[in-house]
């Protein structure tokens, strides 16, 4: 008489093990899940913070040498900053380097209306651009190259603008 009600005892026992386990398979799962959200939202809020402030106009000032320094960095295939204010009518030194990658690259940056003429092949090292721009305006500047039937760097984003002010 006693046999039936032990059995049906053990049976729980055994129903409440392998309901336990399930349970903590299920927490485990769920933090796994929780800490993989947590990843993806970390690293796409860094992702907009970091492409918000790249997309920022770099706005330069006249440094106490009477000169407006601008730094770029080129790459694969990209200018940084791609938004650059400057002053008219007083001296800019643009100061371009390649940062990553082995693709060849180079600057243009031709604006005869406000007397700006650039047209160079660009390296790891440092190069310097002097020049007053004479005329407000927004100029276009890019990477010339373009590998055969491939699309041009700049079709690939490496532009950017030069905007002149009052
Ligand atoms: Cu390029």
């Amino acid at each position: 008489m006693c046999k039936f009600p032990r059995r049906i005892s053990a049976f729980h026992d055994k129903e409440i093990i392998r309901r336990g386990y399930h349970h903590e398979t299920t927490v485990f799962l769920f933090h796994r899940f929780l800490s993989l959200l947590l990843v993806l939202v970390i690293s796409f809020t860094a992702g907009r913070v970091a492409a918000q402030s790249e997309n920022e106009p770099y706005r330069a000032t006249i440094s106490s040498d009477g000169v407006q320094h601008v730094n770029i960095r080129a790459g694969d295939y990209f200018f940084r900053p791609r938004h650059i204010i400057v002053k008219v009518n007083a001296p800019v030194m643009l100061v371009v380097r390649v940062e990553q990658g082995v693709i060849p690259h180079g600057l243009v940056l031709k604006a005869p209306k406000a007397n700006i003429s650039i047209d160079e092949d660009l390296s790891r090292e440092s190069q310097t651009f002097t020049f007053t721009p004479t005329a407000p305006g927004k100029y276009a500047f890019y990477c010339p190259k373009k590998l055969l039937f491939f699309k041009s760097h700049r079709e690939h984003g490496m532009e950017g603008v030069l905007e002149v002010v009052e």
